[in-house]
């Protein structure tokens, strides 16, 4: 693997997005896409031209080797995806519909499931300034969630600066399986990006504090439509969400840690950073499905400058 800026790792799924307006019960018509939270982080982050590889493994089935190429042709380095005979490219079904989304996983058994330590760059992390991880790799199985820790310890072990976000999906743990993973991972990060729902979800009331006490250097609060928050060296800042029509908003999170990594890759200061946060979540929320809305620079600025959205 060539030096990166960020290593990603976690599972990537095949994607069949309902045709819009009908639920996933119902519909006939559908997109077929990928998605997964860090691998829309490292698309996100290389549309933002930045370096990144994705750690993973997918099945070395029709839709693993589309996903690879098209991850591929995205720009990021993807000589860490194993392709496994033994096990399917997982899927995800889901529609888009305003009054809840429907979600189906089909993932259980799934190539990436069966990550180990071993499926680590070797060399990685030699290089790379930010491992970002999230709860959902941690939740799909054992062998991934020891994965997603020796990553992070071994990051750790080099001044590699672990970011975190929880991702809480109740469809792949229980509540105490969730508060453990979260605990156990918040525990290694320096940058711990938590969304208000997450953090509601593990009985966790005040989450710039909690993520301090763990030893979170920056803590970033996501709360949706509410905007968004950093705590960074004894200060916080605020950032109001930008509006724009939601037409699809699974992927936003993802889109906002995107956004912010990029900013603090750059090392522009937090009311800014924030903001850029904001713009690339607009943008991710204004379109369907979790990757096509991913924004260049030039995309992200004019969403930012177009906004009235004042840094607080
Ligand atoms: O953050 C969006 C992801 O949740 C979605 O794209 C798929 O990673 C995914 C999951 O496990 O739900």
């Amino acid at each position: 693997m060539t030096d990166v800026e960020v290593l990603t790792i976690g599972e990537v799924l095949s994607v069949l997005l309902a045709e819009p307006g009908v639920p996933l019960g119902e519909a006939s018509r559908f997109d077929l896409t990928y998605a997964g939270a860090e691998a829309n982080v490292a698309v996100g982050l290389a549309r933002l031209g930045h370096t990144v590889a994705f750690a993973s493994r997918l099945g070395d089935d029709d839709q693993g080797r589309r996903v690879l190429r098209e991850l591929r042709g995205e720009g990021v380095d993807v000589d860490a995806v194993a392709l496994d005979r033994a096990r399917p490219t997982g899927l995800l079904l889901r529609d888009t519909l305003p009054t809840g989304i429907s979600v189906g996983y089909r993932r259980a058994g799934s190539a990436a499931t069966a990550l180990t330590p071993d499926d680590l760059p070797s060399d990685g992390l030699r290089g790379a300034r930010v491992l970002h991880i999230t709860g959902i790799t941690a939740a799909i199985s054992s062998s991934a969630r020891a994965t997603v820790l020796a990553a992070a310890h071994r990051a750790r072990a080099v001044g590699v600066t672990v970011s975190f976000d929880p991702n809480i999906r109740m469809r792949l743990a229980d509540a105490e399986t969730w508060r453990e993973i979260t605990e156990e991972l918040a525990s290694l990060a320096d940058v711990l990006l938590i969304g208000a729902d997450d953090a509601a979800a593990i009985g966790v009331a005040d989450p710039i504090a909690w993520g301090h006490e763990r030893g979170a250097s920056t803590v970033v609060l996501k709360d949706g439509g509410r905007g968004a928050s950093e705590s960074s060296g004894g200060q916080v800042w605020q950032q109001p969400a930008i509006r724009v029509p939601v037409v699809d908003p699974v992927g936003a999170g993802d889109a906002f840690a995107a956004g912010w990594l990029s900013g603090w890759l750059r090392g522009v200061e937090p009311e800014r950073r924030l903001l850029e946060a904001a713009a690339v979540a607009a943008c991710v929320v204004a379109t369907r499905g979790d990757v096509p809305g991913l924004p260049d620079p030039a995309r992200r600025d004019k969403v930012l400058v177009g906004s009235e959205a004042v840094a607080r």
